[in-house]
């Protein structure tokens, strides 16, 4: 790959600009519009046919040419209005159309070959089904078209295929025709009567099942739901359909929006590089967020289902009525539409069990990403590969800045915001900046200062300090707020932050922090603010970003003492957690000290009886005790360290998990057999809660007393009559190391060996097995009758579990896993770009890493810079890794 680079002012930053990349500021209007689009498939293995149908409009740019996008096309004829065209030229990316009247007809024929794309991008066979994905730039891949999202166009899609291999032909929109031709094939035509860019169209064609349901809307519309599976899935239909007319609801009762079209169709398909799609009226989905029934999935994957669901059905507002107008602006949908995803999941299920799954995502994953070389804000200000840029940061980090501007605003406000939002703007393309100015307008509170969350990137470091006198009652708390430079932005500005807090009194009580209010939100805004709270008569316990209302990195002076009062009397069950995971924190950076200077671990009773009192506090919800029980990961916890030490940060983190295992025993065979639940299966929070400790406890004890644990785990799995229950007693064998481990594996493969989705199960657990055979095991399941290389679940659930999840192992010294991870890369470079970048995340996050290391991931990352053929998406995570 050549490369050039030229240097440019920009601000006082100084950039280095690689020709390769597109840029926020460049951004111009399209000087062509689309009205319609007529597509027509005549599908075949390696030769589909496509012809595009289009009504083009100059709407600018005087003489400039039509420049259409288009990959791996074959041109088979061009035409305006009805001539054969010669007035063009095939360019890389696309082909420029030039001396073109300013309104006509253009027709293009192309030819492509879905059997051998395995970027699964475009048009592409997954098993024996045609289906597409087509954001972010995957429709050039179809045709040459203005694939980009600014350019909405009335879309009719006629397919033609196999009557008997295909007979369902779906596209977006009402089926309007069909009928038979010769040959054994058969057509159906669909009219998309909302305008759309191409990233939402979507075909599918294959023989399913399908199971059939209708929703009635609030204005009293009847709604086709139709949910297309591989044949003979049937069975695991009933949890997706039901999360879709949940969603329905919630989307109407809480954001007041109604779906739109006549039908709502889902298709489950097994080859899919990531968790499902929103396309107009035909959701293609993983089928990992489809299929579930209680023997094959667990209750974690039904929540997982239901929040995808939701997610891609509340996307028909956010995303598809309302539409990006660029890509730079994708968390306008995604942040977005990941808060309402949160919120439906929140309103459904437990609130704080939710807020504490969102925030680990931000703690083990979001954080390493803004420190790392990939940084960015929000809305990046210049992206290489789009496909690189859904990331944790655009949707998670989005999702707290849309949850911050809740906190700001009020459920109202925000509600009338996004009322203003909806009526200034459905139809079109939009900018973040539009959303904020609706909500401004809506609210009347002044956002100008808030919006520099959208163009910053970086974790704020908020430093917080207090005082209290005595003489006049008062309380001070002071915040410093730091905002380091990072990889792509050196000037950092101070942000507007929410700091949500409560003062508690020594009995536990929260104090009047005026007008009767126990709970308030101040807002941080400057580099350093005091806050005086009066009429106090007693130092206070401050309770800090309750609800973590800010994605910040904060820290305060607590005591052991301090932090014990919090777990035990924080009103929000929330900072309960937070304060039980400073707790543990703080501890395991301690230990992590104390081995380095060569002296024992060790930990205080205090620590230990303040995870003793959760576990015998009946008032809490089974499932928040088992959160409490769950730590900073490995790789989360690289976090806490300025230089991490690999090997002390695994030793550390074992003995304390093993110490509170340990001290705890007898408290956990006590709930252990309390939350085993009996009968028959239900995914309702109760049960959910219940089997989460359950299993917590079963792994704590393997940790503790393997003989009794081994016990139970057998127990435990012949007892059990769905899959939660049997995989928590398989995770217990497994981190446990017992006796029984190597038996109830291969018990489980032999039941389950044709089922894809279940076998990830397993093969995420054996990648995660602290052994050092890990490595070995991992290369030898390649060959397994289970696996297969070239479908994106099997790859993440043993290599991305295992560079994820298995950190100790990946970071071995001798640099094998490094190596592994490089030897994968390059296999999947040509393949599967795409997940390729995906996987490649803890292979460019090492700069809190020792030298050896350091050096050591760098060699390998040369050696993938070195290949011929480095795709664009790995070429700009490799490159700005070494840059860094
Ligand atoms: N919008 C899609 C993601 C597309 C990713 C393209 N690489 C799914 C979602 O966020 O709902
Ligand atoms: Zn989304």
């Amino acid at each position: 790959m050549s490369q050039s680079s030229s240097i440019e002012e920009n601000n006082e930053q100084v950039i280095e600009k690689n020709p390769q990349e597109k840029h926020l500021a460049d951004y111009q209007p399209s000087d062509f519009l689309v009205d319609s689009l007529d597509l027509e498939f005549d599908l075949y293995d390696q030769n589909t046919v496509v012809k595009a149908t289009s009504q083009v409009k100059r709407v600018g740019g005087d003489n400039s040419p039509l420049a259409l996008f288009g990959e791996q096309l074959n041109l088979r004829s061009l035409r305006v209005n009805q001539q054969t065209f010669e007035n063009y030229k095939l360019v890389e990316g696309g082909i420029e159309l030039v001396e073109l009247p300013e309104q006509f007809i253009l027709e293009i024929e192309t030819e492509i070959n879905p059997l051998d794309n395995k970027a699964f991008e475009g048009l592409y066979k997954s098993g024996d089904a045609f289906c597409t994905q087509c954001e972010a730039e995957g429709f050039r891949r179809i045709t040459y078209y203005l694939d980009r999202p600014d350019v909405l166009a009335k879309f009719s899609t006629k397919i033609s295929a196999d009557k008997q291999l295909y007979p369902s032909l779906l596209s977006n929109g009402n089926r309007v025709e069909q009928g038979d031709l010769d040959n054994g094939r058969h057509y159906v035509k669909w009219v998309d009567p909302f305008p759309k860019p191409a990233y939402l169209f979507a075909l599918v064609a294959g023989d399913f099942d399908c199971l059939r349901d209708t929703f009635v809307t609030k204005s009293g519309r009847t709604v086709d739901l139709e949910l297309f599976v591989d044949k003979g899935n049937l069975d695991k239909t009933a949890h997706a359909m039901l999360s879709l007319k949940n969603a329905m609801k919630w989307d109407e009762t809480r954001f007041n929006l109604e779906y739109d079209l006549d039908i709502y169709m889902i298709v489950a398909v097994d080859f899919f590089n990531m968790g499902a799609m929103e396309n107009k009226g035909l959701n293609v989905f993983n089928s990992k967020f489809v299929l579930a029934n209680s023997q094959s999935a667990t209750d974690q994957d039904y929540l997982g289902i239901e929040a995808v669901i939701g997610h891609e059905y509340f996307h028909n507002w956010t995303g598809n009525r309302i539409t990006c107008r660029d890509w730079f602006q994708l968390s306008l949908k995604e942040g977005l539409t990941v808060f309402r995803d949160q919120e439906f999941s929140s309103d459904m299920g437990s609130r704080p069990v939710n807020r504490i799954a969102n925030v680990k995502v931000m703690r083990n994953h979001q954080f390493a990403e803004d420190a790392g070389p990939m940084s960015h804000p929000i809305r990046p200000a210049s992206v290489m590969e789009m496909n690189n840029f859904y990331t944790v940061t655009v949707y998670d980090k989005g999702s707290e800045v849309i949850r911050m501007l809740h906190t700001l605003l009020g459920e109202q406000k925000f509600q009338q915001g996004m009322g203003l939002y909806v009526e200034r703007h459905d139809g079109q393309a939009v900018t973040c900046d539009d959303f904020v100015a609706a909500m401004t307008d809506a609210s009347g509170i002044d956002l100008t200062l808030f919006k520099r969350w959208y163009s910053q990137s970086g974790t704020p470091q908020i430093n917080i300090s207090d005082h209290f006198d005595a003489s006049t009652n008062s309380y001070q708390l002071t915040f410093k707020q730091k905002n380091l430079p990072t990889a792509d932005q050196k000037k950092k500005e101070p942000l507007h932050i929410p700091v949500d807090i409560e003062l508690l009194d020594a009995q536990g009580n929260a104090l009047d922090l005026g007008n009767a209010q126990l709970t308030k939100v101040i807002s941080l805004t400057q580099k350093e603010q005091t806050f005086v709270f009066k009429g106090l008569s007693e130092k206070p316990v401050p309770c800090l970003f309750r609800g973590f209302s800010a994605p910040v990195k904060y820290t305060y002076g607590y005591s052991d003492e301090q932090l014990l009062h919090l777990m035990r009397f924080a009103s929000d069950e929330f900072s309960r957690w937070d304060a039980g995971q400073t707790l543990f924190n703080k501890y395991l950076v301690s230990n992590v000290l104390l081995k380095q200077q060569g002296q024992a671990f060790t930990l205080p009773t205090l620590f230990v009886d303040a995870f003793k009192s959760v576990l015998l506090n009946d008032q809490l919800d089974p499932a928040l005790i088992a959160d409490m029980f769950e730590f900073i990961s490995e790789s989360g916890a690289m976090e806490l360290f300025d230089c991490v030490d690999i090997e002390a940060l695994h030793e550390a983190r074992n003995y304390i998990i093993k110490t509170l295992a340990t001290s705890l025993q007898s408290d956990f065979v006590t709930l252990y057999h309390q939350h085993h639940v009996a009968g028959e299966y239900q995914p309702n929070s109760a049960d959910i809660g219940q089997r989460k400790l359950a299993n917590c406890a079963i792994a704590y004890i393997a940790k503790s007393d393997k003989t009794l644990a081994n016990e139970l785990v057998l127990k435990q799995i012949e007892d059990s009559n769905n899959m939660t229950v049997h995989l928590g007693a398989l995770q217990a064998a497994n981190s446990g190391k017992l006796a029984c481990r190597d038996a109830v594996m291969a018990d489980f493969d032999d039941k389950w060996f044709e089922n894809g989705l279940v076998m990830d199960k397993w093969f995420a657990l054996q990648a995660s097995l602290s052994s050092d055979s890990v490595l070995a095991n991992i290369e030898a399941l390649f060959a397994h009758r289970s696996f297969d290389y070239s479908n994106p679940n099997r790859l993440r659930a043993l290599v991305g579990t295992f560079v994820n999840a298995n950190s100790y192992y990946f970071h071995a010294i001798d640099g094998s896993g490094y190596r592994f991870l490089t030897d994968q890369l390059i296999k999947l470079n040509s393949q599967n770009p795409q997940v390729a970048a995906r996987l490649i995340t803890p292979l460019i996050q090492f700069k809190r890493l020792d030298k050896t290391r350091i050096e050591l991931i760098k060699s390998q990352l040369q050696r993938l810079l070195a290949i011929d053929d480095l795709s664009l998406d790995l070429y700009e995570k490799v490159s700005k890794a070494l840059a860094q």
